[in-house]
């Protein structure tokens, strides 16, 4: 494993947080591994696109946020929810298509949805939710409430106009919006150099006045140490904000992706910077924690894993004469 160049943050990790993001990293990595092993076998269908690899963005973006902040994600979402606090086992369940799911089985892995935790999907449209995300900030600043909407999307989003309107409406109204680009360098099989004119994606934040700044998405702490920032600063001045995470995808878009785009050779070298070894390797360098402590760790989330799909099998379908509840289409008595 080659060695990450880490930064340092301040204050530094104190030996539970350090624990805490490991965690964070495993659970989405292992709840990764195994809901694809579910979609082999049949028991989760549709759509289901992983984030292997991208795992330090939403770990060290979220630790920024409190509960009361608005968060929107794409539909590369479970690690984002399961680190602002839904259950894996209802996330699970939610795959499954089981109406003990966040969604009650309507939504499947890309339409994950929690009012309770301000976890506004799970949005399929690309780009579609950065205009709610710059209303929900309006929402807050008019009605004087002291939190920020972060909308975490993928640098696909920034070739559709709607990111566009969105970030020129964000710096005329001024509200308090993080505006996550998770940058995997890839939208679907179409590599960002076929999309984008310009590739430096901050300058793209820039252009419309709003603060803006680029990190390495493979490196949790520079992550942590930026979004810390951006978020310090938001709440500071209520403006939005613009921060690239450059950050690699290791599995297939979804599914269904032959991965015809790239060379297998390119995704080698990219684990290589694997964010979670690279991470652990500065703990134990650091002696914040030990090769006994990753274990464990391991094996909590590996139970925490396998207790999820123990609670998704024994989910049950909706029954059919309730599947026009809670729809438009519902019929008024
Ligand atoms: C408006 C719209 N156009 C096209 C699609 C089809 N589509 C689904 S995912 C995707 C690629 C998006 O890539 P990116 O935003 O970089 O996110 P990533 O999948 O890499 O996380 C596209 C074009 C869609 N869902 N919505």
């Amino acid at each position: 494993m080659e060695q990450q160049e880490q930064q340092s943050i301040n204050p530094p990790l104190g030996n539970e947080q350090a624990k805490k993001l490991l965690y964070q990293m495993l659970l989405i990595r292992k709840f990764e591994e195994k809901s694809a092993e579910m979609y082999t076998q049949e028991k989760i269908r549709g759509f289901l696109h992983l984030y292997v690899g991208e795992e330090a963005v939403a770990v060290g973006v979220m630790q920024a946020l409190r509960p009361e902040d608005n968060v929107l994600c794409t539909y590369r979402e479970h690690g984002h929810a399961l680190v602002r606090g839904l259950k894996p086992g209802v996330i699970m369940a939610e795959m499954y298509g089981r109406q003990e799911g966040c969604s009650r089985g309507r939504g499947g892995s890309m339409h994950l949805f929690d009012a309770k935790t301000k976890f506004y999907g799970g949005n399929a449209i690309v780009a579609g939710h950065l205009a709610m995300a710059v209303g929900m900030a309006l929402a807050d600043k008019k009605m004087k409430r002291d939190q920020l909407t972060c909308c975490f999307f993928g640098e696909g989003a920034m070739a559709e106009g709607a990111f566009h309107e969105a970030m020129n409406l964000a710096a005329l109204w001024q509200v308090p919006v993080l505006f996550l680009c998770e940058n995997n360098l890839y939208a679907m099989g179409t590599a960002l150099r076929y999309t984008h004119a310009q590739t430096n994606l901050e300058l793209k934040g820039a252009a419309f006045g709003i603060d803006s700044s680029t990190v390495d998405g493979m490196d949790l702490l520079a992550v942590i140490k930026a979004a810390n920032t951006a978020v310090a600063a938001i709440r500071k001045t209520g403006k939005p904000h613009f921060l690239v995470c450059n950050t690699y995808r290791f599995r297939a878009h979804s599914m269904f992706d032959a991965e015809l785009y790239r060379d297998k050779s390119e995704v080698e070298e990219w684990k290589k910077r694997d964010p979670i070894p690279g991470y652990f390797n500065y703990l134990l360098q650091q002696q914040i924690l030990t090769d006994v402590d990753f274990k464990k760790i391991e094996g909590q989330v590996e139970l925490e894993v396998k207790q999820a799909v123990d609670f998704a099998e024994t989910c049950s379908l909706e029954p059919v004469e309730e599947l026009t509840k809670y729809t438009y289409s519902e019929k008024q008595d």
